[in-house]
């Protein structure tokens, strides 16, 4: 009887912890990232944060780097569609192509969130909320800025981002619509670097050499800051003095463009945070708990940074990049 009684204990215990145990594992929320690449040093950081932010929160993060490839991230949500997961980050390359794919994450139960870019409006009903910062603002700021620094007097080349890219179109507008305001104030060349610091310099390259050696350039705005970085390298190629014979204005606050101000080589950053993991995860965790939908955007805050706090800001964000 007694032996009866101990096997009784036992049997109950193990089946206690086997239940503990699913209960325990289906408690731990599994996100499926589908990361863009890492295509610079705010992508980098991006990616670093998003592993930080989950790690904090005890979610568990499936990750695929798509190499800057549509194709790649299309497979990436498939796959995690396949796997169930609770819910797929996506940072969408491009604006378009993502309607067959985010409807067969919706018709799986999958929330969608978007991180630092957009897809097009039509779309808006496949993911939940869209974690990004105010790219016309960034672009506004960026124009106003060098408005100020010229007295409305410049001839200006522009690095764009990637071609279609959501934040590609926003960044251009806002900076054009301020431009705009001056007549004297000119775009003289606009092409795509693809946020690398590769083709920034080699499209800076092309842009000194169409422009009389670069003394035809007033200001080069660059829609991130690693082709500003690369844009510098071709101006101190061509024998001209970045920051002072041609003004350098970008986005992003990566530590790099602090250095390059610090050293008096640019002369205006604006920030984007690369945390948009942590709103995104406590807004999947309160949707996930409570079922009231988060709002259809998230913004985060952007501010300009200018050589005075350059040091002091170089040396507190080479730790976090
Ligand atoms: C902006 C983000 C951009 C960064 C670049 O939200 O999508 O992509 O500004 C990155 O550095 O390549």
């Amino acid at each position: 009887m007694k032996l009866l009684k101990m096997c009784l204990v036992v049997v109950s215990l193990v089946v206690l912890m086997a239940v503990s145990n699913v209960a325990f594992s289906a408690d731990k929320l599994v996100v499926g990232f589908s990361q863009i690449g890492a295509e610079s040093g705010w992508r980098s950081a991006e990616t670093k944060v998003t592993y930080q932010e989950a790690d904090k929160r005890g979610v568990e993060l499936k990750f695929s780097d798509a190499q800057q490839k549509q194709e790649n991230q299309i497979k990436a949500i498939r796959a995690f569609v396949a796997q169930e997961v609770d819910a797929i980050f996506l940072a969408p390359v491009v604006e378009t192509g993502w309607t067959t794919v985010l409807k067969e994450a919706k018709e799986a139960g999958i929330p969608v969130f978007l991180l630092d870019r957009l897809i097009e409006d039509k779309d808006v009903d496949l993911y939940t909320s869209a974690i990004v910062s105010d790219q016309v603002l960034e672009g506004r700021l960026a124009a106003e800025w060098l408005a100020e620094a010229t007295g409305g007097k410049a001839n200006i080349v522009e690095l764009q981002g990637t071609v279609g890219a959501s934040v590609t179109n926003n960044r251009k507008k806002g900076f054009e619509e301020v431009v705009a305001q001056h007549p004297d104030m000119k775009i003289i060349h606009s092409q795509s670097g693809d946020f690398t610091r590769s083709k920034g310099k080699e499209v800076m390259e092309s842009f000194i050499k169409a422009e009389n050696g670069g003394k035809n350039i007033t200001a080069m705005y660059a829609h991130n800051d690693d082709m500003a970085i690369g844009a510098i390298q071709a101006i101190k190629e061509a024998g001209l003095i970045p920051g002072k014979d041609i003004l350098v204005v970008s986005i992003d606050g990566v530590p790099d463009i602090f250095k390059a101000m610090a050293d008096g080589e640019a002369n205006a950053t604006v920030e984007l945070t690369p945390n948009m993991a942590g709103p995104a995860l406590d807004a999947l965790i309160k949707f996930k708990a409570d079922g009231v939908a988060p709002p259809k955007v998230i913004q985060t805050e952007t501010k300009v940074y200018l050589p005075d706090t350059a040091q002091a800001e170089y040396d507190r964000r080479k730790e976090l990049y």
